[in-house]
């Protein structure tokens, strides 16, 4: 490599998503995953900028090295601060309050799956021209699906109506065309797009080792929601909506049900039935 340093995907990612925010000058702070504090834009460019953008520049990471599909999350919020460079208040914004919100999924294309709030649309990259261009306008996520996805390696460390949950989707009824098929690729994006797709759910909840869940508020789940309610789905966190969540912390967790109408109804079902087993 000639002297030249190389640096791991996720953070040559991050790089690059930051040197392109702050040379767009409509962005005044971002906050990602990968920096543990809000990274403040003070120039002249984005001196009259409105927007801050929270981002996992890299979602997926144990996928990275075996080639398998990874995203990038990005949320857009309203500053509140009123000028100068962004705040950490302008972060903790409940998820109902996001201007735009989209996920980008390297997969045998890339694509950028994108709302604003009045629908969501799809873009496939384009390599000869450069441009992402719109494939998949006004996408709609099926009522119900035959696909769950949830790491069941952690299935001991569930919350009673999440084990009670899975044994429903692998239980035998035709009315209900189960058994559903289980489909985990560990990398959240891939999984939820798969499902916005065909139609399930995806399920990351609490569990004994992470009591507060393992995905991020801010710039995971919540721009998640956005999308998948923006197409027809729901996303709580196994009791409550998502978007309507409090935020104090910057990469604050909290467990995730995103999917299907029916299945998360039914899901969410076993989460109320089983509540006070898994206090
Ligand atoms: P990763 O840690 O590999 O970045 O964002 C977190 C995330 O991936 C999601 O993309 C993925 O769905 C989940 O974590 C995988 O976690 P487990 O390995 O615990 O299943």
């Amino acid at each position: 490599m000639q002297g030249e340093r190389v640096k791991k995907l996720d953070v040559f990612a991050n790089d690059q998503f930051i040197a392109a925010l702050k040379a767009g000058g409509e962005c005044c702070a971002i906050a990602s995953e990968e920096n543990e504090d809000i990274i403040p834009i003070d120039s002249e460019i984005s001196k009259n900028a409105r927007y801050v953008v929270a981002m996992d520049p890299l979602d997926g990471s144990s996928n990275i090295d075996v080639n398998v599909s990874i995203g990038t999350i990005f949320s857009i919020y309203r500053r509140v601060s009123l000028n100068g460079p962004g705040t950490h208040e302008d972060f903790m914004q409940r998820g109902t309050e996001q201007v735009a919100a989209g996920y980008i999924i390297y997969g045998s294309s890339a694509m950028l799956v994108y709302t604003t709030g009045k629908g969501v649309n799809g873009f496939t990259l384009d390599p000869s021209i450069g441009e992402f261009c719109l494939s998949h306008p006004n996408m709609q996520m099926p009522k119900d699906g035959k696909t769950y996805s949830i790491n069941e390696g952690n299935y001991l460390h569930f919350p009673e109506g999440v084990k009670k949950y899975i044994k429903y989707c692998q239980e035998e009824d035709k009315a209900t065309n189960r058994p559903y098929s289980s489909r985990y690729i560990g990398s959240g994006v891939a999984d939820i797009h798969r499902n916005l797709i065909t139609g399930g759910i995806y399920i990351y909840p609490t569990t004994t080792k992470s009591p507060k869940g393992k995905l991020r508020l801010l710039y995971e789940c919540n721009p998640l929601a956005f999308i998948i309610e923006q197409a027809g789905g729901v996303a709580t966190d196994g009791y409550k909506r998502i978007m309507e969540q409090d935020i104090t912390e910057l990469h604050q967790r909290t467990p995730l049900f995103l999917g299907s109408t029916e299945m998360m109804k039914t899901s969410m079902g076993f989460m109320e039935k089983f509540k006070e087993a898994s206090v």
